[in-house]
């Protein structure tokens, strides 16, 4: 682990590289890169480096590996594992990539988007509605994600069902090494076999190779015909019946396809100003699907109203609502984005961002909930997420009469209850959030043998000096 604290010398040149917009030291200006966005971590660095330009980085890192001092990147802060959060140490540097916004390049007909690391995700959304087609990456922290953290994390949210994550939706990269080089990968191929794919060494690795300054992004066209509903179901099993419904249907209309709890959507109701549950009647377990077409007709409309009435027939879906306006989808959409939120405001809470088959999804949810109840009576289970995918945020909030630290401190009990379900069922303790810090010790028995071996060789080929976030990914 390296550990050189950055010598006067090598703060004042790259202050000269930078300029004074380039280089943050005021205690007000850094505090926020300081924490992340849970508050799990608290750490410390003399500065935050902001460069304006990939060659400034390019010029900033080769300076830092110079001295052997260690880089933290970091772009929209949003990490749900302290994957950008310094240590403790004051030695490591913050670099952040939020002044690398620019958007280099729309092709309609390539249907490619270049865009650089500290564009917002929603920007990238934007510009590329305006250029008339879709970027379908969407995730709650949308408005403040960059694409340099989306890609670097192989970020997920709620359509992988339909476009894949991050590294699918990635052509080519543009990444500046440990060293300082600038590797410049930014080819917009579909085809393009020309050795080992190494763009996708860099999607995923949690900035811990290298810095991703600039990536080609796959576009696609833009939907015309939108349905979104929201539905209360008998339970799990008719919660993944109704999407295997819509799978045969058209599978290629299916956006999103959102789990939640009856609990979760109690939490938003009580805690969101504005949220309402829709339906007349409460109900253990909801879904929200959005559905999607490029023709303009009513086809969506009646096939969509005709998998509900099936499924309604049946007794799997018990009630539902349909948005029928812009607004109205945005309500329906709201309940589950806001469950993030509800929940911290509830008390708190345990997250574990998992995934398994989708088979499996909803013995997942009925044997982890289970399994928890009898560890703390009382727990609380909020189970919700992207069931289409197989990824549920089976998370846990404390028990009404239990005090918060104390429930925190029970944390890792909490995870290895969780973990153990999802062991058995054949899936990830670390479905779309990634590792970051909060699980770096699970590593070892998840990852361990060859496989970790490999990652940690090829950690030291590209990165000899592991400047690189330290303490993030691997242990
Ligand atoms: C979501 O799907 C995010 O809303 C956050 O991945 C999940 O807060 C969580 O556990
Ligand atoms: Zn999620």
């Amino acid at each position: 682990m390296p550990d050189n604290a950055p010598p006067t010398s090598l703060l004042d040149a790259l202050r000269g590289l930078l300029g004074p917009s380039g280089l943050l030291d005021a205690p007000g200006d850094i505090a926020p890169f300081l924490s992340d966005w849970r508050s799990l971590y608290r750490g410390a660095t003399p500065c935050v480096l902001r460069p304006g330009s990939v060659a400034e980085l390019s010029q900033a890192v080769r300076l830092c590996a110079a001295s052997g001092v260690a880089m933290v990147p970091v772009g929209g802060n949003t990490s749900m594992v302290g994957g950008a959060t310094p240590d403790e140490s004051g030695r490591q540097l913050v670099v952040s990539l939020t002044r690398l916004n620019r958007i280099r390049d729309i092709d309609p007909l390539d249907m490619t988007m270049t865009a650089e690391a500290g564009v917002v995700l929603k920007t990238a959304q934007d510009r590329a509605a305006e250029a008339g087609c879709l970027f379908p990456l969407s995730l709650g922290a949308e408005g403040t994600a960059t694409i340099g953290g989306v890609l670097s994390t192989n970020a997920g949210g709620n359509t992988t069902v339909r476009y894949g994550n991050a590294r699918e939706l990635m052509l080519g990269l543009e990444v500046v090494l440990p060293d300082g080089q600038i590797w410049n990968g930014l080819r917009r191929l579909r085809k393009d076999n020309t050795g080992y794919a190494l763009r996708h060494l860099f999607v995923g690795a949690e900035g811990t190779l290298g810095f991703v300054t600039a990536a080609v992004l796959r576009l696609f066209p833009r939907a015309r015909a939108q349905e979104v509903f929201f539905a209360s179901v008998r339970d799990e099993d008719a919660a993944l019946g109704l999407f295997r419904r819509f799978r045969e249907a058209d599978e290629t209309a299916i956006r999103a396809f959102e789990y939640m709890s009856g609990v979760g959507v109690d939490f938003c109701a009580s805690h969101i100003t504005g949220v309402t549950l829709p339906l007349a009647e409460r109900a253990d377990h909801y879904v929200l699907v959005d559905l999607a077409s490029s023709r303009a007709d009513a086809s969506l409309r009646d096939m969509a109203e005709a998998v509900l009435a099936e499924a309604m027939e049946t007794g799997d879906v018990v009630d539902a609502v349909i948005g029928e306006s812009e607004a109205q989808r945005a309500a329906l959409w709201r309940i589950r984005e806001e469950h993030p939120e509800a929940q911290r405001k509830e008390g708190a809470s345990v997250k574990n961002d998992v995934s398994v088959p989708v088979s499996k999804v909803p013995e997942l949810i009925r044997r982890a909930s289970d399994a928890c109840r009898t560890l703390i009576p009382g727990i609380r289970p909020v189970p919700f997420g992207h069931m289409g995918d197989g990824n549920i945020h089976m998370n846990l909030e404390q028990p009404v009469d239990m005090d918060g630290a104390a429930f925190l401190a029970r944390s890792h009990d909490i995870m290895d209850t969780v973990n153990a379900v999802v062991r058995d069922l054949g899936g990830s303790f670390s479905a779309e959030h990634g590792i970051g810090r909060l699980k770096t010790d699970m590593m070892e028995d998840w990852r361990g043998g060859a496989e970790l071996a490999l990652m940690q060789r090829i950690k030291s080929a590209v990165d000899p000096q592991r400047l690189m976030n330290p303490g993030k990914v691997l242990p």
